[in-house]
């Protein structure tokens, strides 16, 4: 056995030791420890720096209580965290998600792969990520927004321009991203650059609402491209019909694809007309409705409950845009009959292990969400750069730039994977890629 070997599966046993109810957080560690080994292989000075412990472990965890009145006038308690994983290459980035399910070990596999996923972008940003488990489903607009100026009352201790600098993830998006700002600035006063994923109205960046979704489509673009193909007439499923699925079913179409696919939690649409983007928008952006309520305008659409990954026709491509581990093995082996030929990743791992496994066996390409939606931070960063500069950039700026990143992403993991030997492996690609420059700027700032 290799030193490298040794020394990753030294490090396995202990990190599972000691946090082993952290079940997302360790599904993502293993993840990215069963890619490393030939890059400490070639790198044993990182072996002798124990670099696996450095990484793993978030520089600060912040948690705190967020109290709120709801509208018949009951106080209410949630919790607020906020993670400062790794600022080696700039001031922690990364979304706040607002969702019963939310806990310590979802937000630390979330930073954790943030790092990497900042570090792919060639942006000067760390990692980070922060939320609550408050549920934003069913409140009222003054219920959001109480909220949101309680959890700013505190998370504005930990935070700043230069410091850590929150965005959007699920459940928070324009109007949360409004309200949270609004309670910073009374305090701080002004500081555009201490979120992103803001309004236009006040300093947000052209194309980021889009730019997780677009910066996806990009991304399979190029692979298509490298296949000497693209998305002329290919049956496409995406789940999800929030802020990523809709805009990567808008690009999607755009480049000439057939979406016949989105979902939310409780069921999914099946349009083989392929899906109205103008309805969907105006149910989920405007009404802020269900999915069921599609079904019922569309005529050619049809509604099942249940999960979207368990439904069989024929498709090219699947872009899981909902949340983690919405892929199991079971599904993963649907997907493949289905004829799917890519998976790329607008979520944040949604495919558990099997899956992955699943795909990889079937030589499928599969896309890992730290590379694949890194399109919606690489905006944010652009973003800050446009705060800082007090100057505001032409949406084609924005996309251009994001269209760039993503194919220098889609480039970096191809092209390490090879290096590697790994054949079409991105995940191994996006992984010591993403990895190799966070651990050489640790390296050089010294034990810290
Ligand atoms: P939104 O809140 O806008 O939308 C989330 C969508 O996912 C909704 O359709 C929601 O359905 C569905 N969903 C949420 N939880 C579950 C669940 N447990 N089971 C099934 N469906 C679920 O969030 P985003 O679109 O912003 O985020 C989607 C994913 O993309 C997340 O994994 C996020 O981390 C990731 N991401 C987001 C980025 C961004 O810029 N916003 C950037 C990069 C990644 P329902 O309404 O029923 O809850
Ligand atoms: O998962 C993610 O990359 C996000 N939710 C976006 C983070 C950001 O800072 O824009």
């Amino acid at each position: 056995m290799s030193r490298a070997t040794e020394f990753v599966q030294q490090f396995q046993k202990e990190v599972h030791q000691k946090d082993p109810n952290q079940t997302e957080f360790l599904q993502a560690i293993d993840e990215f420890l069963s890619t490393i080994t030939p890059f400490l292989e070639k790198h044993p000075e990182y072996v002798e720096k124990n670099i696996l412990s450095l990484v793993t472990e978030p520089e600060r965890l912040i948690q705190f209580r967020v109290p709120w009145q709801d509208d018949a006038g009951n106080w209410k308690i949630n919790r607020g965290y906020r993670i400062q994983f790794n600022s080696a290459l700039g001031p922690y980035k990364g979304g706040l998600r607002f969702h019963p399910s939310v806990n310590l070990s979802i937000l630390k596999f979330l930073a954790f792969e943030q790092v990497f996923k900042n570090s792919l972008t060639g942006l000067p940003i760390g990692g980070g990520k922060g939320g609550s488990d408050f549920d934003p489903k069913g409140k009222s607009d003054a219920e959001i927004m109480r909220f949101c100026q309680s959890f700013m009352t505190e998370l504005i201790k930990y935070i700043g321009p230069d410091t850590d600098v929150p965005a959007g993830d699920i459940g928070v998006g324009g109007r949360e991203i409004g309200y949270l700002y609004g309670a910073y600035k009374r305090i701080k006063q002004y500081d555009a650059g201490v979120l992103t994923g803001k309004p236009l109205d006040f300093w947000g960046s052209q194309g980021r609402t889009e730019a997780t979704g677009y910066g996806v489509a990009y991304f399979v673009k190029e692979l298509l491209h490298d296949l000497n193909d693209d998305f002329t007439n290919k049956r496409v499923f995406v789940s999800g019909s929030g802020n990523v699925a809709i805009y990567a079913i808008e690009k999607l179409q755009e480049l000439g694809a057939k979406v016949i696919t989105c979902s939310d939690s409780d069921g999914f649409i099946y349009d083989d007309e392929g899906i109205d983007l103008t309805l969907l928008k105006d149910i989920k952006e405007v009404q802020r409705e269900r999915l069921t309520a599609y079904a019922k305008i569309k005529s050619t659409a049809q509604y099942h409950e249940g999960s979207v990954w368990d439904f069989a026709t024929k498709a090219d491509l699947a872009f899981p845009c909902a949340t983690q581990n919405e892929i199991n093995q079971k599904q993963a082996e649907q997907i493949v009959k289905n004829g799917v030929k890519v998976v790329a990743e607008g979520a944040n791992m949604p495919c558990n292990a099997e899956a992955v496994d699943c795909f990889l066996e079937n030589a499928i390409y599969y896309c890992p969400g730290k590379a694949a939606n890194a399109g919606g931070v690489a905006v944010s960063a652009l973003e800050m750069a446009q705060n800082s500069q007090r100057l505001s950039w032409t949406k084609e700026e924005v996309n251009e730039k994001l269209e760039k990143i993503m194919r220098t992403i889609y480039r970096s993991c191809r092209d390490t994977a090879k290096e590697y030997g790994a054949g079409n492996n991105f995940m191994l690609g996006a992984n010591i890629a993403g990895f190799e420059k966070v651990a050489k700027a640790m390296i050089a700032q010294g034990l810290v």
